[in-house]
């Protein structure tokens, strides 16, 4: 062992005061801030309330699926793999080993995480979740656990989530995560997972290994080293996978940081697609709806989760995307029912979000530049989310102004159902300075319009209206 002179022995003395002042510190706001399993697990619905606030209020995130799944973008031994990309591992039966030649493929020299975030802050997106890991057991940061990971196995040999990490704080996007429960890659866990094999006997012995030893560490480095807003389980189907599995980790993470949002798929209560839980024993504090949206309306949190092609990774041959007018129309549909959408993009390995993906965002954030004020920090209206299938309503300022969104583009007259404005009240036509009058017709009020509305409005129309008391 090297010997050390008097300075460096003064010097290290120094240091260790010092450091032994930051842990007494950190303890003392670890007592200060830590939650008790019971404060968590009975937290009313004001502090959830508040703790939910941002969230509620920003209304618009980005889903990242990306991975050494992108090396082969859905194709493999020449032909392309039905499904999803991001499952290439699974559904193309590729053993553990043969995929990390991907893994070790995989070097996005574009990745450029300063024009990632401003590409989804320009689209109106307040928030991104990205998939810290996903179920190939990939991490894409510098994790102290793993050697599966960008550092110790791929040629990139950058800390991915960090750089993700500077460029949110500096355009002021929440920074989230997404972590699978589920890992085809740790041979603790990679139990064969599917109908054909889901019986007892098949499941893996040292899943519990695999949970305490890998699982747990993990996600208390990426909440202590990046500080995420929001943690978005999934893979949660698998039955090693328990409710108590579930309560122990929300409160074990809540402890870990307070104010940490959680999804319900860290514990069984999803029900399927349809994204939310099937009783409130299960913990979780939003819904997670996948490539749909809830008929109505839900007393419950929720955000619905969607691709703008058919898969979450990058699909090279996967060209069927939404147009720019649907995802705007999912956006103010889901709004008025009180959700948020997280749409997603799957960036090639290069590190480029997709050509047809940056084009619709863009086209969503114009429409959002005119509009945002009828989506961001909006409740639901009292009288009803909608009106036939082709307006939408959002409210604020405790119901007193509202926001009528036709999802087709109006003609001379526009006539809103039982809406009465607030009496000389002007309405306004959002990004128009044209004059509309109104007048009230029985119970419904009729706006019409002087002239045809410009086509620069485009996708939908929002009218703001101040109401009658
Ligand atoms: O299996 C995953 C899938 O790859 C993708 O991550 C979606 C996004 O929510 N979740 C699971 C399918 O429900």
């Amino acid at each position: 062992m090297k010997k050390l002179h008097s300075y460096q022995l003064f010097m290290g003395f120094v240091l260790f005061l010092i450091g032994c002042q930051s842990g007494a510190k950190k303890e003392a706001k670890d007592e200060e801030t830590t939650l008790t399993t019971e404060e968590i697990l009975n937290e009313s619905k004001e502090d959830l309330a508040k703790r939910m606030e941002w969230w509620t209020d920003a209304k618009f995130g980005m889903f990242i699926h990306w991975g050494p799944y992108a090396v082969p973008a859905g194709e493999y031994k020449g032909e392309t793999v039905k499904g999803i990309a991001e499952w290439i591992m699974h559904r193309a039966s590729i053993p553990v080993a043969e995929y990390e030649k991907y893994s070790r493929q995989f070097n996005p020299e574009k990745y450029d995480a300063d024009e990632w975030v401003r590409i989804a802050k320009d689209a109106g997106m307040k928030y991104l979740v990205i998939t810290s890991k996903h179920h190939d057991g990939f991490s894409l940061w510098d994790s102290e656990v793993s050697k599966y990971d960008v550092m110790d196995f791929s040629p990139i040999q950058r800390d991915l989530l960090e750089e993700l990490k500077k460029a949110c704080d500096k355009y002021d996007v929440k920074l989230c995560f997404y972590h699978s429960i589920m890992d085809w890659h740790h041979p603790d866990a990679q139990a064969p997972h599917y109908p054909e094999y889901n019986t007892k006997e098949k499941q893996n012995p040292n899943f519990q290994r695999y949970v305490d030893n890998y699982l747990y560490p993990q996600l208390t480095e990426l909440v202590e080293k990046y500080d995420p807003h929001v943690l978005w389980f999934d893979g949660e189907w698998i039955p090693e996978w328990t409710h108590e599995h579930g309560v122990a980790l929300y409160t074990y993470l809540r402890k870990l940081n307070p104010d940490l949002i959680i999804n319900n798929r860290v514990d069984k209560g999803r029900q399927g697609m349809q994204g939310m839980n099937k009783g409130d024993e299960y913990l979780g504090d939003f819904g997670t709806p996948e490539q749909e949206i809830l008929e109505g309306t839900s007393e419950f949190y929720w955000e619905s989760c969607m691709t703008m092609n058919d898969s979450w990774g990058y699909k090279l041959k996967d060209d069927n995307w939404k147009s720019d007018e649907m995802l705007i129309h999912n956006l103010v549909d889901i709004v008025a029912k009180g959700g948020n959408y997280l749409l997603n993009v799957g960036p090639t390995a290069e590190g480029l979000i997709p050509g047809p993906s940056v084009e619709r965002l863009a086209s969503i954030g114009k429409w959002m530049k005119v509009n945002q004020e009828a989506i961001y920090e909006t409740e639901i209206f009292e009288g009803g989310y909608k009106q036939g299938e082709d307006i939408r309503f959002t409210s604020k300022d405790d119901g007193a102004t509202l926001y009528a969104i036709s999802l087709k583009k109006p003609g001379k007259k526009l006539t809103l159902e039982g809406i009465n404005p607030l009496e000389g009240s002007d309405i306004q036509l959002l990004g128009s300075n044209m004059k509309l009058t109104w007048s009230m017709e029985g119970n419904d009020l009729a706006i019409s319009h002087p002239e045809a509305v410009s086509s620069d409005l485009q996708h939908a129309w929002t009218y703001k209206i101040k109401l009658a008391e």
